[in-house]
């Protein structure tokens, strides 16, 4: 598969953060960013990393792709990578999408796209919100975008690390938010809803446009 190898980009780094873990208060307090951050993502990074380092010609590729490739993997080391890979994958993911800057919400073609699918932005909010509140157990709650549906938007959630890039859920994502209780328990303790009702003040949604807009370009790295 020596083919399929553009310049190396592994072993994974755990990326730097855009703004201080102090930044995002109050919706998330300093001290669950630090753990969230520097000792949660950082294990998943360490994690696949570990696992990668027995079959190396997979570590040229990003962790999206190799998600994508899933089912391609060695099978001594597939279930690891879903979870630490996926881990390290959604966690890049979410950091992205969150900022300090209180932005006005969704607007232009992706408040469109929202009021098409879902009648109105609070609507949306409120079904996201349900549907992470309802998730049992540790997982993440996703706006993903369907290219094949005319670029439908659907929130869905999955279980554990699993990633929207996985071949079962090849839809990619707009947003993720986490619903694993290390994301929230510090400061909302076992209340999941208070979280996600919260964590909208946080929302890039600049940054969300310009992902939508790369999947109707059809970019599959966004
Ligand atoms: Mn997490």
């Amino acid at each position: 598969m020596t083919e399929m190898i553009p310049p190396p980009v592994g072993p994974y780094v755990l990326p730097p953060l855009k703004f201080g873990y102090a930044d995002l208060v109050p919706v998330i307090d300093e001290a669950t960013m630090r753990l969230h951050h520097g000792m949660h993502h950082r294990a998943y990074v360490d994690g696949v990393n570990a696992a990668l380092s027995s079959h190396p010609e997979w570590l040229g590729l990003t962790i999206e792709e190799v998600l994508r490739r899933l089912a391609e993997l060695p099978d001594d080391i597939r279930q690891t990578v879903r979870e630490q890979g996926g881990g390290h994958a959604n966690h890049q993911f979410f950091w992205k999408i969150l900022t300090p800057k209180r932005t006005e919400g969704p607007t232009g073609d992706l408040l469109a796209a929202i009021e098409k699918d879902f009648g109105s932005y609070e609507t949306f909010k409120e079904l996201f919100v349900e549907a992470g509140a309802k998730h049992f157990g540790s997982g993440w709650a996703f706006l993903v975008a369907h290219p094949q549906e005319n670029y439908r938007l659907e929130i869905l959630t999955l279980p554990n690390q699993d990633s929207v890039l996985e071949l079962d859920h090849p839809s990619p994502g707009l947003i993720a938010c986490d619903l694993w209780e290390h994301a929230y328990y510090l400061k909302y303790n076992n209340r999941r809803a208070d979280w996600l009702r919260a964590w909208w003040d946080i929302v890039n949604w600049p940054y969300v446009s310009e992902r939508l807009a790369g999947i109707r370009a059809g970019k599959k790295q966004l």
